[in-house]
């Protein structure tokens, strides 16, 4: 049989955009690993993705349409197997009817970053709902408060050159873990550690990175302003600021330095819970140590005042003149690098598009339960599984049972949203389907070509919309571009084209090379190449334009705690990506059961012990889980995985049973980890999960090498 290789990108939502070589036999793929020569990858995909043909060959890919027979929420039993002319009348008919009801802003496009593919995932779909006039979807879920801050300092969502972290000599991770979530930025600061730098993890768990830097600085959730605050107090004091810089690169200083009046590190450590020796040593060394890289997580802004604490890291590397060097400043997101203009893309001049009312998707629960006025009638879900991601889960899933509500999901697989679903329609995955893709966390831009058949009747997410197009009867030649079309039109303003990309598979694209202080002589994409350490812009907002500190919401309310002692996070677990792998057997192998790890005081305070049953519970809701008695997390805080799927998990409920909706200060991003809960001890035989009488099969796993998980 012949067997051939063929590169691609992983699809997933990771800052790395890892290109891969898939082997491919009989039309089918086989074997899967890193690519050796790219540069940011270096050869080794992470544990979780040598296992993505699990997910690809899986016996429980979804392979025809689904119509809904039976009442929502019930599962597989509530649908039947329909043909693409049936499924597309329903999701015509149901687009049609609220169009024609309530107006077309009844719509509403759900999406995410399920594929971070730019043509399967940004383009089409966004495309034609813009040209149908429905409700435009803001897309919060994850970076809303960053994008928003980063924007406010820096102007747009850029940073240090990531490679370039190799020439730093002070590293601090805030609110980051690269060991799970960002795999291949670990060997470039390891190279860095080799030269000689200090490695700072700043993180209220001691996580797999906290555990292997020199220091781990452990601050109370959400104060991270307040410790930003005190290490920019601690550089003043230190008399380490650069004024030259400062005063030919940024505005604002004065202000900001008004604000630091107000900010003695002792103040700083109080907030956060620190020793104050803690602040004052880490401040000391960021005013002696050039080039500082301080690279932010996304952690860290799932809490109320996320944005002015992104706002307050982003300052610190301005005060110390570190965007001078290369391998110096503060990185976020490298995503405001690329020259690539999706919006364009999305409205293109030719194709009518009518304004509409922008919907927060971070606020889906409160938007399907009475916030939309008019109400959506139509939800439209793709690349995405809000059933288990988005916050508030018991409201939200209150609101995807109303009668009134005609939902499509286009999927893979038959996920926890499927089962509310009007319609399911069988998506294709990433070696079936054309894509290109940009990264978050490095500046290289990937083609990914179709390279097997897709099983069954599956279709890419694009040729789903072009075909829902057809069946609304509108006839635009922008709604029939094919995926290679929609990958040129995106490709327009970057310096590598289509047919180059066809033979190199990824190209550096973003102008900034590998070693270079890009911001060293300002430049910096606002109006007047400035950084902006004061803002007035924000006050409109209601924000202060100086960055300062905003207490978590429910993380800093005292009388909350008396009911709900325990402040609980929910980060990512190694070896899930969000939830697309949690059904998967290797995976959930790998990560056990949904476990609620407790400080072993707070465990001992309640007479727990490690493996007993629990509820974790709010006014919102409740999930059960294992207790881990665990000592990598601070007294009073708690934390779990994020993303399991309900109908997988006990009780048939996620952590995002007990999550708010609750906008960040800045952005109106999510706050997952502004959370109070209580845990209580429940029968062990309530942890005892009954496979849903129509759980997919589960077969054997598909090969892949093996390679050591990462
Ligand atoms: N393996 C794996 N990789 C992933 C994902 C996944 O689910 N699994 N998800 C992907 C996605 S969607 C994203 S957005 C990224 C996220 O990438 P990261 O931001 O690295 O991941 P998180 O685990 O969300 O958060 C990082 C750390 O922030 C800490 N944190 C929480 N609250 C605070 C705080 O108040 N202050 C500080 N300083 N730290 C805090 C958490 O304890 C956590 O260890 O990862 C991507 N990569
Ligand atoms: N409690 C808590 N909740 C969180 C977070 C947290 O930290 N704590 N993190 C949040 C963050 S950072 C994020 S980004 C969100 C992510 O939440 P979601 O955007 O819901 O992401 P996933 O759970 O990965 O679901 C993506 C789905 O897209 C599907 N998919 C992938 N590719 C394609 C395709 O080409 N076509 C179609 N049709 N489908 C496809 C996959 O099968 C999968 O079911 O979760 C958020 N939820
Ligand atoms: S590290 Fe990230 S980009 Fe690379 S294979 Fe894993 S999930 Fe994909
Ligand atoms: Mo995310």
């Amino acid at each position: 049989m012949a067997r051939t290789t063929h590169p691609g990108a992983c699809p997933l939502d990771c800052p790395d955009t890892c290109v891969w070589q898939l082997t491919v036999e009989d039309g089918r793929a086989v074997a899967l690993r890193g690519d050796r020569d790219h540069p940011f990858t270096r050869g080794a995909l992470c544990g979780k993705v040598n296992r993505y043909l699990d997910a690809v060959n899986g016996p429980d890919r979804l392979t025809t349409p689904y119509v809904r027979t039976g009442p929502k929420g019930a599962g597989r039993v509530s649908f039947r197997p329909a043909s693409w002319d049936e499924a597309l009348d329903r999701v015509a008919a149901g687009l049609r009817a609220s169009i024609e009801r309530d107006g077309p802003e009844a719509v509403l496009p759900y999406y995410f970053a399920g594929t971070m593919g730019l043509v399967q995932g940004w383009t089409m779909g966004p495309r034609l709902f813009a040209h149908l006039g429905a409700s435009r979807l803001d897309t919060t879920i994850c970076t809303a408060a960053a994008r928003t801050a980063t924007r406010s300092v820096y102007g747009g969502s850029v940073g240090f050159e990531p490679e370039s972290i190799v020439d730093a000599k002070l590293i601090v991770l805030w609110g980051a873990n690269p060991l799970a979530t960002n795999l291949h930025l670990w060997p470039f600061v390891q190279q860095a550690r080799e030269r000689g730098a200090y490695l700072v993890t700043i993180d209220p768990l001691r996580t797999e990175t906290a555990a292997r830097s020199d220091e781990h600085i452990a601050p109370l959730p959400g104060t991270d302003a307040a410790l930003a605050l005190g290490l920019m107090r601690g550089v003043l004091d230190a008399g380490a600021v650069d004024e030259e810089w400062l005063a030919a690169h940024t505005v604002g200083w004065a202000e900001l330095a008004a604000r630091l009046a107000e900010w003695p590190v002792e103040r700083a450590a109080a907030e956060c819970g620190l020793p104050v020796e803690v602040v004052h040593r880490l401040g000391a060394r960021i005013a002696t140590t050039r080039p500082t890289a301080v690279r932010v997580g996304l952690g860290l802004q799932r809490h109320h005042g996320a944005g002015q604490a992104i706002r307050a890291i982003c300052a610190l590397p301005l005060l110390t003149g570190d965007f001078r060097y290369p391998g110096g400043g503060a990185l976020v997101s490298t995503s405001g690098h690329y020259p690539i203009d999706e919006g364009r893309v999305v409205r293109p001049p030719d194709l009518p598009a009518p304004p509409a009312r922008s919907i927060n998707m971070s606020r889906l629960a409160a938007v399907l339960t009475g916030e939309a006025d008019p109400p959506i009638t139509s939800l439209v879900v793709f690349n995405a599984n809000p059933a288990a991601t988005a916050p508030d889960q018991n409201r939200l899933l209150a609101g995807l049972r109303r009668d009134d509500l005609h939902t499509v999901v286009l999927e893979q697989r038959w996920t926890d949203t499927c089962d509310y679903a009007d319609v399911v329609l069988p998506a294709t995955m990433q070696p079936e389907h054309l894509d290109l893709h940009t990264s978050y966390g490095h500046h290289y831009t990937t083609l990914n070509l179709p390279v097997t058949e897709a099983p069954g009747e599956a279709l890419p997410n694009t040729e789903i919309f072009r075909r829902i197009a057809a069946a609304l009867g509108i006839d635009h030649p922008r709604l029939r571009d094919s995926d290679e079309e929609l990958a040129r039109q995106l490709l327009r303003d970057s310096p590598v084209s289509f047919e180059e990309l066809c033979a190199r598979t990824y190209a550096r694209t973003t102008g900034v090379a590998v070693g270079s202080a890009p911001y060293a002589a300002g430049g910096f994409p606002t109006a007047d190449g400035r950084a902006r350490l004061h803002d007035p812009s924000l006050a409109r907002l209601g924000v202060d334009p100086v960055p300062g500190f905003t207490p978590p919401v429910e993380a800093g309310d005292a009388a909350l705690a008396t009911r709900f002692p325990l402040v609980l996070l929910a980060p990512a677990g190694k070896f899930l990506m969000n939830s697309t792998f949690a059904s998967l057997p290797w995976h959930t192998r790998r990560t056990g059961p949904p476990r609620v790890h407790l400080h072993p005081d707070d465990a001992a305070a309640r007479g727990l012990v490690d493996g007993d049953a629990v509820r974790v519970r709010n006014d919102r809701g409740a999930f059960l889980a294992a207790v881990a008695v665990d000592d990598a997390t601070r007294r009073g805080v708690a934390f779990t995985y994020k993303a399991y799927w309900a109908r997988l998990s006990p009780g048939r409920a996620t952590v995002n049973a007990v999550t708010a909706v609750r906008d960040t200060d800045l952005g109106g991003g999510p706050t997952f980890h502004d959370c109070r809960v209580e845990v209580e001890p429940v029968p062990a035989e309530l942890l005892v999960v009954d496979p849903p009488a129509d759980a997919a099969p589960v077969g054997p796993p598909a090969p892949a090498e093996a390679v050591p998980a990462g």
